[in-house]
C-alpha cells in the first residue's frame, strides 16, 4: 500500500468538549505524520462544499448547522492532514463507524459521539473516505503553502500584486 494523505477535521463538539488532546493522542497510534494543521471558522459555503455529496439527505440542513458550529455556539473546527502508509483506512478505523452507537466503543466516535434527538450523528471527527475524496477535501480546506509536503500540483498566482501558490 502506498503512502497517502487523508483529511481529519475535529468538529465543533470535539473542540467544545476539549477533546483535541485525546483525539490527537488516539490518532498518533497510527504512526502517521501530521503535515498540515490549523483552526478554521466555518462559513456556509465551505460547509456546503465539504458535504455536497449529502445534499439530498434528510439530515443535510442539520449537518450544515453542526459543522458550521451553530449547534454548539462554537464556530471553530480543526482540520489536519495526516500522511503515511494506508493513512485513509488507519484513520477511519481509529475514528470508528459513522453512527456513534454502532462504532467500536474504544474508537473516537464510539467513545465521544452521540445521536441528537433530531437524529443527526454528532460524531466528533471527520475522516476522508477514499483517495479521491481525500484530495478534494484537502484542497478545499488547505492552501498549498499550508502543507509541508508537495502533495498535489500547484501553481503561482498573482493577486493584489503578490504571488501566492494555489492548487492547479
Ligand atoms: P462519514 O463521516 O463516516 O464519512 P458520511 O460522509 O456518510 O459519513 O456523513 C457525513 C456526516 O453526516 C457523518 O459524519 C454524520 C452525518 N450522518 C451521516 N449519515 C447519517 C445518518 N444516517 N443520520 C444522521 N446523520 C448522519
Ligand atoms: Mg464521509
Amino acid at each position: 500500500m502506498d503512502q497517502e494523505a487523508t483529511l481529519v477535521i475535529i468538529k465543533p463538539d470535539g473542540l467544545k468538549k476539549s477533546l483535541t488532546g485525546n483525539i490527537l493522542t488516539r490518532l498518533s497510534e497510527a504512526k502517521l505524520k501530521i503535515i498540515g494543521a490549523k483552526v478554521v471558522k466555518v462559513g456556509n459555503d465551505l460547509a456546503n462544499t465539504h458535504y455536497r455529496h449529502l445534499k439530498d439527505k434528510p439530515f443535510f440542513k442539520e449537518l450544515i448547522k453542526y459543522i458550521s458550529g451553530k449547534l454548539h455556539g462554537e464556530n471553530r473546527v480543526m482540520p489536519l492532514v495526516y500522511w503515511g502508509q494506508a493513512a485513509i483506512g488507519k484513520v477511519r478505523r481509529i475514528a470508528g463507524a459513522t453512527n456513534p452507537e454502532e462504532a467500536d466503543p474504544i474508537s473516537i466516535r464510539g467513545a465521544y459521539g452521540r445521536i441528537l434527538t433530531t437524529g443527526l450523528y454528532e460524531n466528533v471527527v471527520h475522516a476522508s473516505s477514499d483517495p479521491d475524496e481525500a484530495e478534494r477535501e484537502i484542497k478545499l480546506w488547505f492552501n498549498p503553502e499550508e502543507i509541508v509536503y508537495d502533495l498535489y500540483p500547484a501553481k503561482e498566482e498573482k493577486s493584489n500584486n503578490q504571488n501566492r501558490r494555489v492548487w492547479q
